[in-house]
């Protein structure tokens, strides 16, 4: 398996690179869910050696809207990187992606090295503030198709992310409204609630699966909790908010026309 560890890896760092599609590898080349979290290590282990610096990491499917949506029923992980921010109120170009979707989230800041699992009275005094925050998707993966491994083997189909302002109130974060706007129009309604049933939980998990992977998380990390609903797809000259009850709102603009940002 080590060969196609590595074939794999590359493959899906230069479909990436190159905002090209390929193939779902799992129905081909089987592989176990061990060995696709290897294959997302060294497919990182590229965008390191091109310059990229890892920021942070995200959960994915951790809330029921987005199992559904994509028809899995397990939670997964991924890494940020520094070529993953996008400004908040700027302006994006699609043409470094290849079918883009959106979906709103909460992002954490950490105070502290998450180096161990902490329980969820721990988790608060691991971070330093709560911002809200659009995930932005895009699968590798030729009509956004995979299974559980192929996703995970493919960083969680992670791509861009943009933060708003930073808040300490977590308190509110148990069960607060979360819009999502295109164009003015909501397009996607739910609460921080759908989130594990608590963000908070979503730092939790992540200092599980942490400890599991012999990882430790540097503080000043970043961590994107995961969907409040299902995704949305992007189109060129949207114009895409997210707003989270009590914490504010961010966004952006998609420029109108590749290569325009
Ligand atoms: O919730 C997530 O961020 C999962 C991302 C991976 C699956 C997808 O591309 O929808
Ligand atoms: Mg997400």
């Amino acid at each position: 398996m080590s060969t196609d560890i590595a074939h794999i890896a590359k493959a899906l760092d230069q479909a990436a690179r190159k905002a090209e599609a390929v193939a779902q590898f799992s129905t081909h080349t089987p592989f176990s869910l061990d060995e696709a979290y290897l294959i997302q290590r060294a497919s990182m282990q590229h965008r390191y050696a091109a310059g990229e610096r890892q920021i942070g990491l995200k959960l994915g499917f951790t809330s029921r809207a987005k199992m559904m949506q994509m028809g899995v029923d397990s939670l997964i992980w991924g890494w940020l990187t520094d070529a993953m921010l996008e400004e908040d109120g700027g302006v994006v170009d699609l043409q470094r992606f290849i079918h883009p979707r959106v979906e709103p989230e909460v992002c954490f800041i950490t105070r502290r090295t998450i180096d161990r699992p902490l329980t969820a009275l721990e988790a608060v005094d691991y971070l330093e503030a709560v911002a809200p925050a659009i995930e932005i998707i895009d699968s590798r993966y030729q009509a956004f198709k995979f299974s559980l491994e192929d996703v995970v083997a493919d960083n969680c189909s992670s791509s861009g992310l943009v933060v708003g302002a930073w808040s300490r109130d977590f308190a509110q974060l148990n069960n607060a409204g979360v819009l999502m706007r295109i164009n003015g129009r909501v397009v996607q309604a739910g609460s921080t609630a759908a989130i594990l049933g608590h963000p908070l939980r979503s730092l939790v998990q992540a200092s599980q699966l942490l400890a599991r992977a012999e990882i430790a998380l540097p503080a000043g990390s970043l961590i994107m909790a995961g969907a409040a609903t299902a995704a949305e797809a992007l189109s060129p000259g949207a114009c895409v908010s997210v707003e989270v009850a009590g914490f504010g709102e961010c966004g952006f603009s998609v420029a109108a026309k590749q290569g325009e940002a």
